[in-house]
């Protein structure tokens, strides 16, 4: 067992063995102009700032040969995944399927559906289109997780109160110890990115943990010399 002694709520004991990193909806539809996240009207720059940071824990992931999943949220070309009540809500300046800069919004195949160049999958990692926020939600997640043996996950991605957030809930409740990397997320809102991690590590870590990429660089280093 390894611990990151400075987590918070209280430290984070977990086995690098049964570990695995989830990046959700790295894609360019939420991070750069032209996508879903700017039709909706968001500023992307600070989803842009995390990039870095999201690349360093994936490099820190993989050299302690943790198993990455990566995440797109995106729907099938006919929207026979997409409830009309999701296309339909509120009034964006373009809808899902709609045609736009990056090709159709949030359709799988299409450039804005495709994760940062910066953050792409690397050969042999698990790649989920998901249709709703949660990654549980009409996926194989829960069984590439049953595969794996994982039982405590490292998540990171956009955006912390939406499809982050939903993710770490969903794996809370089928029984997965949840560590969030608080520098490894980011929201369009700052109130809520600071909302929803205040949240999740309240009440003796209800919903589970938080970290700073660093905290997790140094405890997965100690678990590679170990194994070494
Ligand atoms: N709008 C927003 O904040 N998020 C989403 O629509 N999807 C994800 O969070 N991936």
């Amino acid at each position: 067992m390894r611990a990151i002694a400075d987590a918070q709520p209280f430290a984070f004991r977990f086995d690098p063995a049964d570990t695995a990193l989830i990046v959700i909806d790295m894609q360019r539809d939420f991070i750069e102009e032209g996508g879903f996240g700017a039709a909706l009207g968001n500023d992307v720059r600070p989803l842009q700032a995390i990039v870095p940071t999201v690349a360093r824990l994936l490099a820190t992931a993989r050299a302690a040969g943790l198993p990455v999943i990566h995440t797109r949220e995106c729907h099938r070309r006919d929207l026979s995944d997409c409830p009309p009540a999701k296309r339909e809500r509120g009034t964006p300046a373009l809808r899902i399927g709609d045609r736009g800069p990056m090709g159709r919004i949030l359709i799988a195949g299409e450039p804005g559906a495709e994760i940062v160049p910066e953050l792409a999958p690397a050969p042999g990692e698990i790649v989920l289109d998901k249709p709703g926020k949660g990654a549980f939600y009409a996926t194989d997640l829960p069984d590439h997780l049953a595969r794996l043996g994982t039982r405590s996950l490292i998540l990171a991605g956009v955006t912390t109160e939406v499809c982050v957030q939903t993710t770490m809930r969903e794996a809370n409740d089928r029984g997965f110890e949840c560590l969030l990397a608080e520098d490894a997320t980011e929201s369009y809102f700052p109130a809520f990115r600071a909302a929803t991690l205040e949240m999740i590590r309240a009440q003796g870590a209800i919903v589970g943990w938080t970290a700073t990429v660093d905290q997790i660089a140094a405890a997965l280093a100690r678990a590679e010399a170990a194994h070494g």
